[in-house]
C-alpha cells in the first residue's frame, strides 16, 4: 500500500486529485483507515505490530500530502506566473524629428504656401559657388568672414579648390545656372565654419536660404513675402523692421528684424534690450551676379534672403545655447 500510495501521490497534479487520493487512503473508508479499523479483531501479539507500522504509515502519508501540496502551490503561485494579462501595456522609446530638421520644415512650409520650392545642394562646394560667383573675389574681406574648411582638391579646376560650404547662397548659383526665371526657391543646408564656438556659434549650422527671380521683381516684393513669412513662423502680430546692411551679392542690402515676441518691444532679454531681433540677411540681388549666370539684368530683377536656422529655433522655443543642437544629448532632444 505504501508503494502504490505514494506512485499515486507523485502523479496528482492537482487540488481535485489530491482530494481523491486523501479519500482513497486516509478517507473515512479509506485502504487504510480501514486497516486500523480491523485492529480489534486481530490477535493482540499481531495487533501490536500491525497497528504501529499502520500508524506510521499514516504519518508518512500525511507528510507526504502535505509535501505534494506545497509543491502543485508553489509552481502555480504569481512568483513563477509573471504574466498578467489585464496590465496596460509597456510604451517603447519612439524616435522624433530634430528640432533643427522641425524648424527647416516650418520655414520651407512657410515659403512653400507662397509658392516657393524647395531645392538642395550639396555639403561640398566649389569656391567658385560659395565665393566668386556671389560677387566674392579672393582677397575680399567677405571672406575672412566666413573661414571655412579647405579641402584638398584632387587637382585645381577652373571652379577653384573645394571647402565645405559657409553659406547656403551657392545654391543660388547652381539654380540660375540650371534654369531661366521665373524662380522662386527656398534652399535649406548644413554650413560650415571655421569658428571659436560659444553660445551663439557653432563650426557647423544650418541656413535657409530663398531666392525669387523674374521679370519686375521689386524691393517691396521682398519685404512682403518676408514680412509674410516672419508672421506665420512668429505670430500673426509681428511687425518687421529693415535696416541697411552689406553683402557682396545683393545691392541694396538689408537686415530684416522682428518686433520682440516676448516683450513686444519694450527691451527684455531676449531682444537684449532693444525691442528688435534680427533674423535675417536680404537684398535685391546684384546685377553682377545675374550677368555672372547669364541672365539679362535689365529684364529680370529678383530678391535674396538667408537665415540661420538654429537661431529661428533658439527664439522660438527660448533655447539659450547653440552647441545644444548638434551635442547629441537625448534630455535635450526629447524636449522637442
Ligand atoms: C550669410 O551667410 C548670407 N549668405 C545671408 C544672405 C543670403 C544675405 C542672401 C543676403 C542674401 P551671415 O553670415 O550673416 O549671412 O549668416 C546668416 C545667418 O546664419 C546668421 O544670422 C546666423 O543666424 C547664422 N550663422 C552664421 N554663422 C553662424 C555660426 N557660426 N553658428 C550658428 N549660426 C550661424
Amino acid at each position: 500500500m505504501r508503494a502504490s500510495a505514494l506512485a499515486e501521490l507523485g502523479q496528482a497534479s492537482d487540488g481535485g486529485e489530491l482530494d481523491a487520493w486523501r479519500v482513497k487512503y486516509l478517507g473515512r473508508k479509506g485502504q487504510l483507515t480501514a486497516i486500523l479499523r480491523g485492529l480489534s479483531s486481530l490477535p493482540v501479539e499481531e495487533r501490536r505490530t500491525v497497528g504501529a507500522a499502520a500508524n506510521q504509515l499514516r504519518g508518512a502519508l500525511e507528510e507526504q500530502l502535505q509535501a505534494r501540496t506545497d509543491e502543485l502551490r508553489n509552481a502555480s503561485s504569481p512568483k513563477a506566473e509573471r504574466l498578467d494579462v489585464t496590465l496596460p501595456g509597456r510604451r517603447g522609446n519612439r524616435g522624433g524629428l530634430h528640432p533643427v530638421t522641425q524648424t527647416i520644415r516650418d520655414i520651407t512650409d512657410a515659403f512653400a504656401a507662397m509658392g516657393f520650392q524647395t531645392v538642395e545642394g550639396p555639403d561640398v562646394e566649389w569656391e567658385q559657388y560659395n565665393f566668386d560667383a556671389l560677387n566674392i573675389p579672393p582677397g575680399h574681406p567677405a571672406r575672412d568672414m566666413q573661414d571655412t574648411f579647405w579641402l584638398d582638391a584632387p587637382e585645381s579646376d577652373a571652379n577653384g579648390s573645394m571647402l565645405l560650404k559657409t553659406q547656403t547662397s551657392p545654391m543660388q548659383i547652381r539654380m540660375m545656372e540650371k534654369t531661366e526665371p521665373p524662380i522662386r526657391i527656398v534652399s535649406p543646408g548644413r554650413c560650415f565654419r571655421h569658428e571659436a564656438t560659444d553660445a551663439t556659434h557653432e563650426w557647423q549650422f544650418f541656413q535657409v536660404e530663398v531666392l525669387a527671380v523674374d521679370e519686375g521683381i521689386s524691393f517691396a516684393d521682398m519685404k512682403g513675402t518676408l514680412y509674410e513669412f516672419a508672421r506665420r513662423i512668429f505670430g500673426p502680430d509681428r511687425r518687421v523692421r529693415f535696416r541697411v546692411d552689406f553683402f557682396p551679392f545683393v545691392e541694396p542690402g538689408a537686415e530684416m528684424a522682428i518686433d520682440c515676441f516676448r516683450c513686444g518691444g519694450d527691451g527684455c532679454r531676449t531682444c537684449s534690450g532693444s525691442g528688435w531681433i534680427e533674423i535675417m540677411g536680404a537684398g535685391m540681388v546684384h546685377p553682377k551676379v545675374l550677368e555672372g549666370v547669364g541672365y539679362d539684368s535689365e529684364k529680370y530683377t529678383g530678391f535674396a534672403a538667408g537665415m540661420g536656422v538654429e537661431r529661428i529655433a533658439m527664439l522660438r522655443h527660448g533655447i539659450d545655447d547653440v552647441r545644444l543642437f548638434a551635442a547629441g544629448d537625448l534630455r535635450f532632444l526629447s524636449q522637442f
